[in-house]
């Protein structure tokens, strides 16, 4: 058996909370190398993961896998990937032998395979033949269009549709929310930055004050998280005065329409009642808030940046790469906007901020672990029957048993 020298001044730090750090040498022992398995608590909402880590390729290769399944529609498998790929994000340090991963949660046969093959060769056949495969980029094509989900993507490739060439050739009467995806295809499959994001914040603030004093306008979703770009800019919107943000959105939304800062939206009313709805229907509940899906308008000037080099093409284009024409002065960025009344909020901002794998496993440590039922809306204790009220993200952590995590280190 190999013999290393190993630093272990990560080893302390890795030990799950509470269990007892092994008596060592503090700086450096000698020890057979397959010892020392890592150690990591089996949720993800219970990990610290920032967005740079130690295992990126192991990582990006689970989670290619994992975008497949989910284009694919196997969420179940999409999952499993998901959830390998969060526990390689979370290691003190790169993974450098399979001995290492022993007795980690969350790693099937599958995963376990893929890791190992990239360990041995550097890169895993699976992940290589996928990202080569026809029906792959073919699926990446057409999700790239807005409005077009796995579904839809799976039967227009039945059909013998793989590109966006096909697509518009083929004569498949398209909804408002795809026609607009086509027309804005290149624009909304290149990254929105930071830097956008903040300018779209500022035209949002404007909006929202406009229509009602006092409300207030919170960035989510990733960029909460403190990715440096996205797909889209999520924010939630409210009033320090329950009941006061009832109708506001359809007031934003005509403000930037009247403005001319929309391409596109689609506004979806506040379905959530609490007394009606009862807490046990979660795999919806992100949706029932008042929520508008929009595509924006957002002048390049407005963007204080270096504007994207001209010959940037956006990947996946299905070979239809309309470059703009000439200096476009402005681009197209999906939004997403959501109102919350005051009294939710902090369960709106905890199911808003994501990541969408940290979301799924607060769900279910709530749900398995302490018999409650966590929304965007809401969290009900089953056994006490009745709903934890929370102010803050804080005090939701401390309703569910959980250590508070803050933003920047949910990115499972
Ligand atoms: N969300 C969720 N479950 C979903 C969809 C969304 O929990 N099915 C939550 C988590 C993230 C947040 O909503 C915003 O969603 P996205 O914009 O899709 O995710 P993101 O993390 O902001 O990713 P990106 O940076 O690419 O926009
Ligand atoms: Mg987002």
């Amino acid at each position: 058996t190999p013999v290393q020298v190993l630093d272990i001044s990560w080893y302390t730090e890795s030990m799950c909370a509470g269990g007892p750090v092994p008596i060592l040498d503090r700086h450096k022992l000698q020890v057979r190398s397959e010892v020392v398995a890592f150690s990591v608590p089996s949720y993800a909402c219970q990990r610290r993961i920032a967005l740079d880590h130690h295992n990126t390729v192991l990582a990006d290769a689970l989670s290619l896998l994992a975008e497949n399944a989910e284009l694919s529609d196997e969420d179940g498998r999409g999952v499993a990937f998901r959830r390998a790929a969060a526990v390689l994000k979370a290691l003190p340090r790169q993974v450098t032998s399979m001995a290492q991963l022993k007795g980690l949660p969350c790693l099937g046969g599958h995963s376990l395979r893929v890791i190992k093959d990239v360990l041995d060769n550097g890169a895993s056949d699976e992940v290589e033949s996928t990202k080569r495969s026809e029906r792959y980029k073919a699926l990446k094509v057409l999700t790239g269009i807005f409005g077009v989900g796995a579904k839809t993507a799976a039967r227009w490739i039945s059909e013998g549709i793989h590109t966006l060439q096909q697509l518009q050739a083929s004569g498949h009467t398209l909804n408002r929310a795809q026609q607009a995806g086509l027309e804005h295809y290149d624009d909304l499959n290149q990254p929105v930055t930071k830097a956008e994001a903040d300018a779209i914040g500022e035209i949002v603030e404007k909006a929202v004050v406009s229509v009602l004093p006092g409300a207030q306008v919170t960035l989510t979703g990733g960029f909460r998280r403190g990715k440096l770009a996205g797909h889209d800019v999520d924010f939630l919107i409210t009033h320090p005065e329950e009941g006061r943000e009832e109708g506001l959105m359809p007031k934003v939304v005509s403000w930037l329409v009247k403005q001319g800062f929309l391409l596109y939206q689609k506004t979806t009313r506040n379905s959530y009642l609490e007394s009606k709805d009862g807490p046990a229907q979660p795999p919806s509940n992100i949706d029932r808030f008042e929520r508008c899906f929009s595509i924006f308008k957002l002048e390049k000037q407005a963007t204080k940046q270096a504007e994207m080099p001209e010959d940037s093409c956006s990947f996946g284009t299905g070979g239809l790469c309309r470059r703009p024409a000439g200096h476009k002065p402005w681009r197209a960025v999906r939004v997403d906007l959501v109102v919350s009344p005051v009294s939710q909020f902090a369960f709106a901002l905890l199911g808003w901020t994501g990541s969408k794998l940290f979301e799924r496993e607060l769900r279910r440590w709530a749900g398995y672990e302490k018999a409650m039922s966590l929304s965007s809306h809401a969290l009900y204790d089953n056994n006490q029957g009745r709903y934890l009220r929370a102010a803050s993200e804080e005090e939701i952590f401390a309703h569910l048993g959980l250590e508070y995590i803050p933003p920047s280190e949910r990115n499972a």
